[in-house]
């Protein structure tokens, strides 16, 4: 067997593929999934020009919510706006197509991912002129770094790549070839048997994971790096933010270093598919007691019981779906 396909076998058996059923909105219609497709010359193909949301939908007991949907498509079209792309769809179109989207496939839960890319035209680094695509797909996706992560806690590494930095790429648009990044992050991960990598930014202090923010806490109070720095600054990391101030923990935006991430009595990522996930050792390190911290666990069941509409406070950030 060849490298490539032993590789892609090994990744196959890990991960399950795309369910291949149901609709996909593109370009303001609805198609079946696999007649989504698009021209081996897409301009995004080949020089990663697109930008893109992960959304999710949760079932609760008072029906099916898009969480922070505005947010989401606030920060798409932010995304595209830094890389001068024109999205063809307003904001309306686009918020009701992912309705629509959840709606049509009858997920009463689901991650969502829109995504906008420059088609096929004519290639040449420069964009302009090429059509502007536009998707949306909704599947089945549990939790991101595995059922037990959330519980447990996850192992990490910090990777030798350096995140991007705000003077290489808007780091703050959550654009397609930015992951190009994050890869290489994971491949160290995978490469070195643990759940995840932790980027550093190229002056040496704490980034974010390579679909995650991150959070330290010690002494009770939380750390994070600030929404300036070379980070893609989350939705959930927001409102994990807004959730712990509103119980009354501290929070403090600032540079963390590798040393104090290290000593920190926990550590978590959050992110619309991590949600918000423990994290128990780096680099071999145990981070406090080597389990889902007390602050954590604090903080991920207020987290879950807001997208689960328990939360009468916070019920502003649910867009109802009928389904
Ligand atoms: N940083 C990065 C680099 C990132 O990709 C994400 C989301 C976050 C932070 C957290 O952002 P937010 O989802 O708004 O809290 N990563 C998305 C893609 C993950 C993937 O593997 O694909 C996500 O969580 O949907």
């Amino acid at each position: 067997m060849r490298p490539q396909a032993e590789c892609l076998d090994k990744v196959i058996k890990m991960v399950e593929q795309l369910p291949e059923e149901g609709k996909i909105w593109f370009n303001g219609a609805f198609v079946d999934w696999k007649k989504a497709q698009v021209h081996v010359l897409a301009h995004g193909l080949h020089y990663g020009s697109g930008v893109f949301e992960g959304i999710r939908c949760y079932a609760t007991e008072k029906g099916s919510f898009i969480f922070r949907l505005k947010e989401h498509v606030d920060r798409m079209y932010r995304s595209a706006a830094l890389y001068k792309m024109e999205i063809p769809y307003t904001k309306a179109v686009m918020t009701d197509a992912i309705k629509e989207t959840v709606r049509i496939n009858g997920f009463d839960a689901c991650y969502i991912r829109p995504i906008a890319f420059y088609g096929y035209h004519h290639l040449g680094v420069n964009p302009a002129g090429n059509p502007v695509d536009c998707a949306i797909a909704t599947w089945r996706w549990g939790a991101y770094l595995g059922e037990d992560a959330l519980k447990n806690g996850i192992r990490c590494i910090f990777s030798s790549w350096c995140r991007i930095d705000p003077r290489t790429l808007p780091v703050t648009a959550k654009a397609t070839g930015h992951y190009l990044n994050s890869q290489l992050a994971v491949f160290e991960a995978t490469e070195r048997g643990v759940d995840e990598a932790i980027m550093l930014d190229i002056n040496g202090y704490v980034a974010e994971g390579p679909g995650e923010n991150i959070f330290a806490v010690k002494n009770a109070i939380l750390y994070t790096p600030e929404a300036e720095s070379a980070i893609l600054p989350g939705i959930t990391r927001d409102s994990v933010i807004t959730i712990a101030r509103d119980i009354g923990y501290e929070v403090v935006e600032k540079p963390i270093t590798k040393a104090e991430l290290l000593s920190a009595d926990e550590a978590f990522f959050t992110g619309t598919a991590a949600e918000v996930s423990p994290i128990r050792e780096i680099d071999d390190v145990t981070i406090g007691e080597g389990k889902r911290g007390e602050v954590t666990s604090v903080l991920q069941k207020k987290f879950f019981d807001v997208v689960n509409a328990k939360e009468e406070k916070y019920m502003s950030w649910l867009e109802p779906v009928s389904i």
